[in-house]
């Protein structure tokens, strides 16, 4: 039986309600029906089945281990310690012990069964938090520059995060009535969604607020990205905007790949708003319909050409675009350790492997992280890099602090003890994943098991060398940002990317093809030595292979760096 397409399903949802309600109540299965797992990732949750429990199963004749990943909406990432402890308490009553800061700056809960789904939601909105859109087919989770040395501008890009994800929020009442049974009232499931209409996006769009010299969202991976333009004496000026920025892609098809967004112009803070509200309605327009691989909105981009679509948010906007003001980023990563804050407050930024806050023999981050949200007082700030900060501990707190992550094992020296170790990102793949060809999350710590060698006999331990791991071309990881990355193709094998730069700004390129761990390393290895040997005074790893025209460019169509004469 062929299935209805989405742009179908999404029409006859009656606004994203469809029959989940009933599907809950259905005790034979622990399955949703086709069309209903299709709803219910705009309520934040997808449905999964454990892979790693596939073929026994299939082999005794049950159906697949299926079970509910859930997302939280978090824009700019800011939980308090009450949130916290309430998010650990979900993880461990309903999900699978762990919690998942994921690579856009908010809690994933793996594991949550059917018939427990209803109470987890309810759980997660007693502590004042939603899962609303964190997936499907709209505005996301908005991602808000979390770089601790900012502190008064780290307050207001948090604001503006918050107030686009309110602004670009679905109207339908269908997620507090079905997981918080709020009444029906007489228009429900056919109310107006101003924005949306009635088939919502062709696809998701992501927005991300950066402050220079921090790219640590990875803005020019974002649907539209916000790069923050601050006058002489600290305060906004306003915002240069950049559309078409994504990472899907799929292994050997040529009309499928990454794009780094292309910087358009400036606008002034009350413009804001409208030129957001002008690029979803232009993506929702014009955005296929047809082939989803090809919805995304660099793609309606590239087929239309960026001046036709500029012109288009302009004249919906209302907004004439200013030149582009000049900015410049330092890096993509995160600062690990203390910093000060200003107010007396510190903050401490601490690096977790790929953002799994779990117990494991040796390393009980997640009870480490309990014991912490149980006496700190300020806030938890995740980053887009799967990490955590402890933000706002005031100078007299900071032994106690010190003392819960060295007795966790949280510390640097366990989790990573080389910098790439420290600001590796890999994707979650399996066994939750559906659509993973091979292990992430699971073999990073292999792989730079591995790596550490080669990089110690090369005198490069210390060197930030920025590594990302995905186990599928979709790239969750953002791959094609980092300097080297892994791909995966099949279990075991990876292509392996090599170029992209430390701030964000450029694509890396396809350098061995479906390649195991042995062939990795040794394709790495002498390009490491001679980095080592004849990298100038503090060139990274990617600068330094397309100087000595180890690599080029990647062949995309469009936008693979950022035009260096925007910096200043
Ligand atoms: Fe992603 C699909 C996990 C960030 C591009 N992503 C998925 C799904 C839901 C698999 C699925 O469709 O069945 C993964 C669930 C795995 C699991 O078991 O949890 C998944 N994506 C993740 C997370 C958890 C990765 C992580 O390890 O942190 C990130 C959750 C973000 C969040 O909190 O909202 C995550 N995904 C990203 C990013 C990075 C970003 O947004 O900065 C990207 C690349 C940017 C972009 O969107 O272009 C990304 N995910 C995708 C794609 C490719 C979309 C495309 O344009 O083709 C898919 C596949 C799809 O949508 O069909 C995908
Ligand atoms: Fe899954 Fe692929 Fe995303 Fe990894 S990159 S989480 S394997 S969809």
């Amino acid at each position: 039986m062929s299935h209805p397409s989405v742009e179908k399903i999404k029409r006859e949802s009656r606004r994203l309600r469809g029959t989940i309600s009933e599907g809950l109540l259905d005790a034979s299965t622990g399955s949703l029906g086709f069309q209903d797992q299709r709803t219910i990732k705009f309520h934040g949750s997808y449905q999964q089945d454990d892979r790693d429990l596939r073929d026994e199963r299939r082999r005794q004749k049950l159906e697949p281990a299926h079970q509910f990943m859930i997302r939280i909406r978090a824009p700019g990432g800011v939980f308090t310690p009450r949130q916290w402890l309430a998010l650990d308490r979900i993880a461990t009553t309903w999900g699978n012990h762990s919690l998942r800061v994921t690579t856009r700056q908010t809690f994933q809960f793996h594991g949550v069964i059917k018939r427990e789904l209803k109470a987890t939601m309810q759980a997660i909105n007693a502590a004042a938090l939603d899962t609303v859109s964190a997936c499907g087919d709209v505005n996301r989770n908005v991602l808000g520059a979390s770089n601790p040395l900012q502190s008064d501008l780290h307050a207001q890009v948090h604001e503006w995060a918050q107030q686009l994800s309110l602004r670009f929020r679905p109207a339908t009442r269908a997620y507090y009535e079905i997981w918080l049974d709020e009444e029906k009232v007489a228009e429900s499931g056919v109310e107006h969604e101003p924005l949306y209409g009635e088939t919502y996006l062709p696809r998701k769009f992501k927005i991300a607020v950066a402050v220079p010299p921090h790219n640590d969202v990875d803005v020019f991976a974002n649907d539209l990205g916000l790069v923050a333009i601050v006058d002489g004496a600290g305060n906004l000026s306003g915002f240069n905007v950049a559309i078409g920025g994504g990472m899907g892609a799929s292994h050997g098809i040529a009309a499928h790949y990454p794009r780094v967004g292309n910087v358009i112009g400036f606008v002034t803070p009350e413009q804001v708003f409208a030129i957001a509200e002008a690029a979803i309605s232009v993506q929702r327009d014009l955005g296929d319909r047809e082939e989803r691989k090809h919805a995304r909105f660099k793609y309606t981009i590239d087929d239309h050409g960026t001046d036709a679509i500029v012109a288009l948010m302009q004249e919906r906007a209302g907004v004439v675009l200013q030149p582009a003001r000049p900015f410049r980023f330092e890096h993509n990563g995160d600062r690990f350790g203390w910093v000060e804050g200003g107010n007396g407050l510190w903050h401490l930024t601490l690096s977790l492997p790929s953002g799994r806050i779990a117990d494991t023999p040796g390393r009980p981050l997640l009870t480490g992280m309990r014991e912490i949200a149980r006496v700190h007082q300020g806030e938890f700030r995740l980053t887009a890099n799967q990490n955590v900060i402890i933000a706002g501990v005031p100078a007299a707190q900071r032994a106690l602090i010190d003392a819960l992550v060295a007795q966790h094992a949280l510390d640097l020296e366990n989790n990573a003890p080389t910098a790439t170790a420290r600001t590796a990102v890999a994707c979650v793949a399996l066994p939750t994943c559906a659509l993973a060809m091979a292990e992430a999350e699971r073999y990073l710590p292999g792989f730079l098991a591995a790596l550490e060698p080669l990089l110690a006999r090369h005198g490069l331990r210390e060197a930030p060398i920025l590594l990302r791991v995905s186990g599928c071309p979709n790239g969750c990881s953002r791959p094609y940002l980092a300097e080297i990355a892994l791909v995966g193709r099949a279990p075991g094998r990876y292509n392996l990317f090599l170029g992209g730069d430390h701030r964000g700004q450029r694509l890396n390129t396809l350098y061995r093809d479906n390649v195991t761990e042995a062939q990795i390393l040794q394709a790495l290895e002498p390009l490491l030595a001679r980095y080592a040997g004849d990298r100038e005074a503090g060139e990274r790893f990617g600068d330094f292979l397309h100087r000595s025209g180890l690599i080029e460019l990647p062949p995309y169509p469009t936008h693979r760096q950022i035009a260096v004469e925007l910096h200043a």
